[in-house]
């Protein structure tokens, strides 16, 4: 296996995810830093890798692929280390797999969603002088405090959100929970669930997170 390259930006969100996987997965990365700042996304280059104009894209070999959550899923699929506890990453059996894949799609459609449409009014407008619109901002909330009111009924349950094992449905959340716990300074909404309190204190524990972290860029 040669190196995986990472278009992307150490700091973004859905790049955070990929690289996040590739570490736990202990996969050699190098990451090709894209300046979302100067437009360099938007660039004919940057098109011809990615159509839509986002980061992360990978290569791996000549196997080129964007959409990070479908990188992760290709990322696990394949280099999944076997007889360890990794392994585990994608759930074992077809039932397991199945609630990884139900756990990563209600990241995708119901978490991300809001914090999303929370980063952009918060952070992303003003810095584009651009007002944030408070009401909005209110409505995101409250509709993101229902969706964490599932998870919390959801992790009463079980240590994880597919099973009693960390897979990428709980590690496609750290980048989106990091937004909304520090630079949307809405921790709140997770530190008043006790077992969704629990979960990010010990998902954003792993070594791997913690490790995305410390990376500058
Ligand atoms: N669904 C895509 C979303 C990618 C995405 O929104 N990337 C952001 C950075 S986290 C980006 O490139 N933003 C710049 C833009 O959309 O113009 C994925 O998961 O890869």
């Amino acid at each position: 296996m040669g190196v995986i390259k990472v278009y992307g930006a150490k700091k973004a969100a859905c790049p955070q995810r990929v690289i996040a996987c590739l570490i736990e997965l202990g996969i050699d990365y190098d990451v090709i830093f894209v300046d979302l700042e100067s437009g360099h996304h938007k660039q004919p280059d940057f098109l011809a890798l990615q159509p839509f104009g986002q980061v992360p894209v990978i290569e791996d070999g000549d196997f080129r692929l964007y959409e990070s959550r479908a990188i992760i899923r290709y990322l696990a699929t394949k280099y999944s280390p076997k007889n360890s506890l990794n392994n585990n990453l994608l759930g074992t059996n077809v039932e397991e797999k199945a609630f990884v894949d139900q756990w990563l799609e209600v990241e995708a459609h119901h978490f991300n969603q809001q914090v999303y449409n929370i980063v952009l009014e918060l952070i992303v407008f003003p810095k584009m002088g651009k007002q944030t619109d408070i009401s909005y901002v209110q409505l995101l909330e409250k509709k993101l405090a229902n969706v964490l009111d599932v998870y919390e009924e959801r992790l009463s349950k079980s240590k994880y959100l597919a099973g009693d094992f960390f897979t990428l449905a709980d590690l496609s959340h750290l980048p989106g929970l990091r937004y909304l716990t520090t630079e949307a300074k809405m921790p709140h909404l997770v530190e008043d669930r006790k077992c969704v309190n629990a979960w990010w204190t010990d998902i954003s524990s792993r070594p791997a997170w913690k490790k995305v972290l410390s990376l500058d860029n």
